[in-house]
C-alpha cells in the first residue's frame, strides 16, 4: 500500500469516526501523524507490516485499548508486544507505547548488553568447571568438585568490538537436576546454550539434550561441547545432528585440564552471544534500576507487595498493584 492510500484510508476512517482498523499485512514502513486523527478508535491492527518507528501523534488516539505490532521490526521486545500466535491478544496497549516512547529519549534509555548463557548436560560432564574456566582461565580443578544442587549463576564480563562491556549469565545446571519438570521452565528464550558431554563416559543422549533444548528455547543457538577429559576423543555424528538440529550451531572439544579449546570456546560464545536478537536494544532506564535493585535485595525471595514497593521507590508503577 503506497503512502497515498493510506493517507485516504485514514481520512475517511476519521470522517466515518471508526473505532476498528486494520491495516495487517500492508506492507507499510511508516505510520503518518495523521493517525492521531483517529480519537474514536479503539483497535488498531498493524500486524505482518515493516514499521521500525511509530509517530509521537499515536499517543493522540487516546481510546486505544488494541494495539497489534506484532511481526514488525520495532524496536520493542516480544515480551511487550505480546503472544507470538496472532489468535491471542496482543501485550497491553499503554506498555506498548510507554515502552516506545521511553526507549526513544536516548538519555531515559541505555543498550542492553546481556545474555543468558545456559550450560547443560548428564551430571559430571564438567558443566560446573567450564563455567568457572570461562570466567577465569586459571581455575583449578577440583577433583572433588560437589555436585550441582539446582542452578548455580556466575557473571563474566567481557569487553565488546565497540568497546561496549557485554555481561553474560552462566547459568550452570546440575545434571541430575533438569529432569525435574520445574527446573525446565528455566531453560529461557533468546539465549546460548550449551551441551557438554563427557567423552568418557559416553553416556550423553544428544538427540534427548537437543531436543529438550529446542523445544523450550524457541531455537536458541545451542553448541555441543566434548569435555575430552584424558584427551580421550570420541566422534559426535555432526552431520546426522546438524541436519536434525537447526540451531545447532558448533560442535567444540575442550580439555579443560589443560585448557586447551577453551579460547576457541569463549570466542564462539562471545560471538554468538553477542549477535541474539535481543542484544543492544535500548531498554528504559527505569528496568535496568529496578533489576539493580532487585539484584541488590538480600532475601532470595520476595512479594509482590515488596517487588510493588521497590518499584515504587524506583519510579516504576507496576500495573495492577502500583497504578
Ligand atoms: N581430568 C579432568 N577432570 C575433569 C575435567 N573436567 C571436569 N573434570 C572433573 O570432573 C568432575 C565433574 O566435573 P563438574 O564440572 O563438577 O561436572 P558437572 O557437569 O558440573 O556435574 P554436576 O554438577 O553433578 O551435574 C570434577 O571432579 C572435575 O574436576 C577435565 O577436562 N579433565
Ligand atoms: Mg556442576
Amino acid at each position: 500500500m503506497t503512502n497515498e492510500e493510506l493517507l485516504q484510508i485514514i481520512e475517511q476512517a476519521a470522517r466515518d469516526k471508526v473505532t476498528e482498523l486494520d491495516l495487517s499485512g500492508k506492507g507499510l514502513t511508516t505510520l503518518p501523524p495523521e493517525i492521531g486523527q483517529l480519537t474514536n478508535l479503539q483497535t488498531l491492527n498493524l500486524y505482518s507490516n515493516q514499521l521500525s518507528s511509530l509517530p509521537p501523534e499515536i499517543r493522540k488516539v487516546s481510546n486505544l485499548k488494541k494495539l497489534d505490532l506484532r511481526r514488525n521490526p520495532v524496536p520493542i521486545p516480544p515480551e511487550i508486544l505480546g503472544p507470538k500466535n496472532l489468535n491471542q491478544d496482543p501485550g497491553d496497549v499503554n506498555e506498548i507505547l510507554d515502552f516506545y516512547f521511553q526507549v526513544q529519549d536516548p538519555t531515559e534509555s541505555e543498550p542492553f548488553y546481556e545474555a543468558k548463557f545456559l550450560i547443560v548436560g548428564e551430571g559430571g560432564a564438567g558443566k560446573t568447571s567450564l563455567a568457572n574456566k570461562i570466567k577465569n582461565e586459571t581455575y583449578k580443578l577440583q577433583p572433588e568438585e560437589k555436585s550441582t544442587e539446582g542452578i548455580d549463576v556466575i557473571r563474566w564480563h567481557f569487553t565488546q568490538p565497540n568497546g561496549k562491556d557485554f555481561r553474560v549469565n552462566i547459568w550452570d545446571f546440575g545434571g541430575q537436576e533438569i529432569y525435574h519438570q520445574t527446573h525446565q521452565f528455566f531453560l529461557s528464550k533468546r539465549s546460548l546454550y550449551a551441551l557438554v558431554a563427557d567423552t568418557r563416559k559416553e553416556n550423553t543422549d544428544f538427540y534427548w539434550w537437543l531436543k529438550v533444548v529446542e523445544l523450550l528455547s524457541d531455537k536458541s543457538p545451542v553448541f555441543i561441547i566434548k569435555n575430552e577429559k584424558q584427551d580421550r576423543q570420541c566422534e559426535v555424528d555432526g552431520g546426522q545432528l546438524r541436519g536434525e538440529f537447526e540451531n545447532l550451531k558448533e560442535i567444540l572439544a575442550t580439555n579443560l585440564a589443560d585448557n586447551r579449546g577453551l579460547p576457541e570456546i569463549k570466542k564462539a560464545i562471545q560471538l554468538y552471544i553477542s549477535n541474539l536478537d535481543h542484544v543492544g536494544i535500548p531498554l528504559p532506564k527505569l528496568w535496568v534500576r529496578v533489576r539493580a535493585a532487585l539484584e541488590n535485595y538480600s532475601p532470595n525471595y520476595i512479594t509482590f507487595e515488596e517487588y510493588c514497593t521497590l518499584c515504587r521507590i524506583n519510579k516504576m508503577t507496576v500495573k495492577i498493584c502500583c497504578a
